[in-house]
């Protein structure tokens, strides 16, 4: 069983956040998310537009995730990978280098083009 594990926010869900999740699945047999918190966004100086419990009800409508965690800090991913089995962790190149150190294969994909929650909140705002 090839575990695989990807981080993030995943606020006002979006096409770009289901073809990486796709992705990432694609990868292996099992796919955790570590979804970030309230207080870990502020952390990361980003303010979701829906709540943690309400960011996890949506991940969970979505097939290619098998289970979801917490993400709450910086440092818990090298931790996690222990705890979880993990063989490949995931995310987009976005992030490309940043993780590079940690304690499995890591995998950078291109990011979805012209989408992201905070155009989405702006377009929100028009409305
Ligand atoms: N993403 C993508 N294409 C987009 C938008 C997002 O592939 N158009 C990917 C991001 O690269 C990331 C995932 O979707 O892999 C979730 O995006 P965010 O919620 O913006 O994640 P981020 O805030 O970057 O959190 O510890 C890692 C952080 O928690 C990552």
């Amino acid at each position: 069983m090839r575990k695989v594990i990807t981080y993030g926010t995943f606020d006002l869900l979006h096409y770009g956040h289901i073809l990486l999740l796709k992705r990432a699945k694609s990868l292996g047999d099992h796919l955790t998310v570590g979804l970030s918190t309230d207080s870990f966004n502020e952390l990361k100086g980003k303010k979701s537009f829906l709540s943690f419990e309400q960011r996890k009800n949506l991940l969970e409508s979505i097939k290619y995730i098998d289970r979801i965690i917490p993400e709450e800090n910086w440092e818990q991913k090298s931790m996690d990978i222990v705890k979880y089995g993990i063989d490949v962790f995931v995310i987009g190149d976005d992030w490309k280098g940043k993780f590079d150190n940690l304690n499995c294969e890591v995998v950078y994909f291109p990011r979805a083009p012209d989408i992201s929650s905070s155009q989405i909140k702006e377009l929100m705002g028009n409305f």
